[in-house]
């Protein structure tokens, strides 16, 4: 997959890019991420890449000079989304969308804002990481390389990790996790992990997921559409179908 990202500080999204296993799936070949600095092809003395608003106010703009010049020179893989609080919010179905395809490049804002003809005559969409608002986007570039290429088939290390995890194929969150040592400062890890019995391990697992996913973002529930025959089966297992009804009753 190719992955072209334009910013103002290429260094801090090409440098965290190098870490873990996407720097891996990079010197593998199977992730082409290309960072382009938005400031190489400004030819002014200064090279600068804002100017003041149009209009008045405090703060600078992104000019679109050195942002319409750095992506036509890259000819980046469509679609091009700028990050920013406006954009479609990241979610896991978003991050799958983009693993999907071929590619995708991001074009990081900064100052008050990016021109406005960027938006409409040179990018394809837009793409927020949430609701609150950061110095620029670089960050947010980050956290949807990591989010997309971590999807794609043999970038982790275990195949089936992927699929497994939070809003993974079971839209919950995850089951919790323990290794050793079997007990610590007095806090024991659940009897039934180390039973050997794989068939009861799954279905605590389930019912541990189901109450987790109920208590802490019952929303995630309601999307995948409630508790099924064997979730219910699982939770009076373990004694929690109770506390999981009531945790998903409309008072919450
Ligand atoms: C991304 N959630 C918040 C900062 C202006 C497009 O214009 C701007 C972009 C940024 C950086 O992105 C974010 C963001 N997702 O703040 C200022």
């Amino acid at each position: 997959m190719r992955i072209d990202v334009f910013t103002i500080f290429p260094d801090l999204v090409d440098g965290f890019c190098w870490f873990s296993l996407l720097g891996k799936a990079r010197l593998t070949g199977l992730v082409d991420l290309r960072v382009h600095d938005l400031r190489s092809l400004a030819t002014d003395p200064h090279r600068s890449v804002d100017d003041s608003p149009y209009g008045g106010g405090a703060g600078m703009v992104l000019r679109p000079e050195p942002v319409f010049e750095a992506v036509e020179a890259a000819e980046p893989v469509r679609p091009l989304l700028l990050l920013g609080p406006g954009g479609v919010r990241l979610n896991q179905g978003v991050a799958q969308h983009l693993a999907d395809g071929p590619g995708f490049s991001l074009l990081c804002g900064r100052y008050e804002g990016v021109d406005a003809r960027v938006a409409e005559h040179l990018c394809d969409g837009e793409l927020s990481i949430g609701d609150y608002v950061l110095g620029g986007g670089e960050v947010a570039a980050c956290v949807v390389v990591e989010a997309v290429t971590r999807l794609l088939p043999g970038v982790m290390g275990n195949a089936a990790s992927a699929g497994d995890e939070s809003f993974g194929a079971t839209g919950l969150l995850e089951h919790p996790h323990y290794t050793r040592p079997a007990t610590y400062r007095g806090h024991e890890v659940p009897a039934v992990l180390r039973s050997g019995d794989h068939a009861s391990v799954a279905r605590w697992r389930n019912a541990q997921a189901l109450l987790r996913t109920a208590e802490q973002r019952p929303d995630l529930l309601g999307a995948r559409g409630g508790l099924t025959d064997v979730d219910r089966r699982d939770l009076a297992e373990h004694g929690l179908l109770e506390r999981v009804e009531k945790a998903l009753a409309p008072e919450g």
